[in-house]
């Protein structure tokens, strides 16, 4: 089998998507997600530009070799540009391979090793009533893990708190929007909240929440000692990992497990994090940490260190990659939850998908491939705008971390 053709198509039904598509000389084709939410546009080119020029003509069952091809050939390695373009080829030749063997993807795998993927939904309200009535319609909508945020007193907006709760949607039109953060008022409010929910909903539900990494170590290492009576599933990017060793501040301080990495995208930005077992799970996703071929060497690595998988899942993840996660998640022995934020109506008629939700858990569906689709001309009816996500200052107008 040969690869004969590939293009990328970006899409806007609500929000940006790119999805690149791979044609092969026996009319299977192969699809794979390319979108990275606020610099769209440099994968786009990274794509078409560099990598497409490279893959015509191979063999599209030679992922590993293709897959260090690009990686190992670019010189220039890591960064999100190119991992996302890496995997959003590598995503569509295992669907191509799933396709051409009449099989899902997971498969090819290792085959399922459960029934269902344990996925967590996003809560979240301007106080802590508010969410606390969210985290009430996703328990009543069959959820067992809830993610929860909400609203800080005196801040006017808070990371994750929405406009429209089922459809959080973070990246705005226009130039970027400019957030206010204090870290002694969110310190303050957030075991509030946790105290609330588990007076309000008891101990079995799963209860998440995202720091969203605006701690440093010795602060974070104080919130995950204050949540400890309410038993967090995780405490998710407590502090941005550039400085992996930080962690072992946070590790030494609190029982409260910890989730990072949804901004990786390379072993390398985890390897002292999983290997030093500073972190409980591993947030890495399939289209920003290029593809199946390098998750699936992540998760065999954080196996042997007890950290369990749970990978990233927000709407700026096109149901390509939620699908790929799927297949990823169902077949992986230490998968530990996958984050799930339901699409609008518009995104799920672009991207037709096999996968469905049923009482608190996904099923990725038994087609050939990923089981996603793309409808190309309904794509075309929703072109791309330009959109970024916020941006975020201290009270005295020091730049920050969003
Ligand atoms: O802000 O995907 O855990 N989920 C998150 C997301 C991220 C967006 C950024 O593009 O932190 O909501
Ligand atoms: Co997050």
């Amino acid at each position: 089998m040969k690869i004969t053709d590939a293009k990328v198509m970006v899409c806007s039904p609500g929000r940006n998507f790119v999805t690149l598509k791979v044609y092969t000389d026996q009319g299977i084709y192969g699809l794979g997600d390319a979108t990275l939410n606020g610099r769209e546009l440099a994968v786009v080119s990274y794509l078409q530009d560099h990598l497409i020029p490279c893959l015509i003509g191979r063999d599209p069952f030679q992922s590993e070799d293709i897959w260090q091809y690009f990686y190992r050939g670019a010189y220039w390695r890591r960064g999100p540009v190119t991992m996302t373009a890496i995997a959003a080829i590598d995503m569509a030749l295992w669907d191509i391979k799933g396709k051409a063997l009449n099989t899902p993807v997971y498969n090819l795998l290792g085959g399922k090793s459960r029934d269902g993927v344990l996925v967590y939904g996003h809560a979240n309200g301007r106080d802590i009533e508010e969410t606390s009535e969210e985290v009430g319609k996703y328990i009543s909508l069959g959820y067992r893990a809830v993610r929860a945020q909400t609203g800080v007193p005196g801040l006017q907006s808070t990371y994750g708190v929405a406009k429209d709760k089922m459809f959080y949607e973070p990246a705005e039109k226009g130039l970027p929007p400019e957030n206010l953060w204090s870290t002694g008022k969110y310190l303050l409010h957030v075991p509030k909240l946790f105290e609330s929910l588990r007076l309000k909903f008891g101990d079995e539900i799963h209860l998440l929440h995202d720091v969203h990494h605006r701690l440093t170590p010795i602060e974070a290492a104080r919130l995950g000692k204050s949540l400890e009576p309410y038993h967090l599933f995780w405490l998710e990017d407590a502090v941005t990992a550039e400085l992996q060793e930080g962690f072992r501040i946070v590790r030494q301080h609190t029982t409260t497990p910890l989730a990072l990495g949804e901004v990786f995208n390379s072993i390398w930005d985890a390897h002292i994090l999983i290997t030093e077992q500073l972190i409980d799970y591993i947030r890495m996703t399939i289209v920003h940490s290029g593809g199946i071929t390098h998750l699936k060497k992540v998760a065999a690595l954080a196996e042997l260190y007890h950290v369990r998988t749970g990978c990233h899942g927000a709407t700026d993840l096109s149901p390509v990659s939620m699908a790929a996660a799927l297949h990823f998640d169902i077949a992986i022995n230490n998968f530990g939850i996958q984050e799930y934020m339901v699409h609008t109506r518009e995104t799920d008629a672009v991207f037709p998908h096999a996968y469905s939700f049923k009482e608190g858990f996904l099923y990725p569906g038994d087609v050939p491939g990923f089981g996603v689709d793309y409808d190309e001309s309904l794509a075309a009816k929703f072109p791309y705008q330009r959109a970024y996500l916020p941006v975020n200052r201290k009270e005295d107008g020091t730049m920050f971390n969003w």
